[in-house]
């Protein structure tokens, strides 16, 4: 049995006050290949703060995200996107800082497409992929908890892609059609 924990987390930057954290930092060069155009070199585009627990199904893993704000081409910087390895586990994101959308996507191909402001509570369904793209000038910073046993299947997305793209358009993000996408069939 776990020992009950308590962390206190900074709004604006996500840092989390726990030594036992485990931080994952992707750069321009790890997000290769999400954008439609290439990306190169050490710069940070975001980082991972987790508070592991046991991968069980009765745990809830709970982590902190940074996206830090800039674009690759007309693209806003964004995660590399998965759907849970164990496909009907479900998550559930608090946005405490800055402007971001949080783009959904089942193997078929449905597509939902919410807001990421401070205070948004995003719900994400079991069976959706997701990933979050920051389409304001501060970093985009949540808190997010799942199920313990979830896991992370990147794979289908670095194959398939993503339906939609958000990009910078004369009147500010616009959500296109990825030509590129192939549902997971
Ligand atoms: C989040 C994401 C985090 C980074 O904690 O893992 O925002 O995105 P990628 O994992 O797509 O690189 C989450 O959805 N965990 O399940
Ligand atoms: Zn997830």
């Amino acid at each position: 049995m776990l020992t009950p924990f308590a962390a206190n987390i900074e709004l604006l930057t996500g840092s989390i006050d726990l030594p036992e954290q485990r931080v994952v930092s992707r750069t321009l060069d790890d997000v290769n290949g999400i954008f439609e155009t290439g990306c190169h070199g050490s710069e940070v585009v975001y980082e991972v703060f987790n508070l592991d627990v046991p991968e069980i199904n009765s745990e809830l893993q709970t982590c902190t995200t940074r996206l830090y704000p800039g674009r690759v081409g007309d693209e806003y910087y964004m995660t590399k996107g998965h759907f849970h390895e164990v496909r009907n586990r479900s998550e559930i994101y608090l946005t405490t800082s800055g402007v971001g959308r949080l783009l959904m996507a089942t193997s078929s191909g449905e597509t939902v497409v919410h807001e990421m402001t401070p205070g948004t509570m995003n719900y994400i369904p079991g069976g959706w992929a997701h990933r979050s793209v920051n389409v304001g000038s501060e970093p985009l910073v949540f808190f997010a908890a799942y199920v313990g046993d979830a896991g992370h299947d990147y794979a289908t997305i670095e194959k398939c892609g993503f339906p939609v793209r958000v990009v910078a358009g004369e009147d500010g993000p616009t959500v296109v059609a990825n030509p590129r996408y192939v549902a997971d069939a």
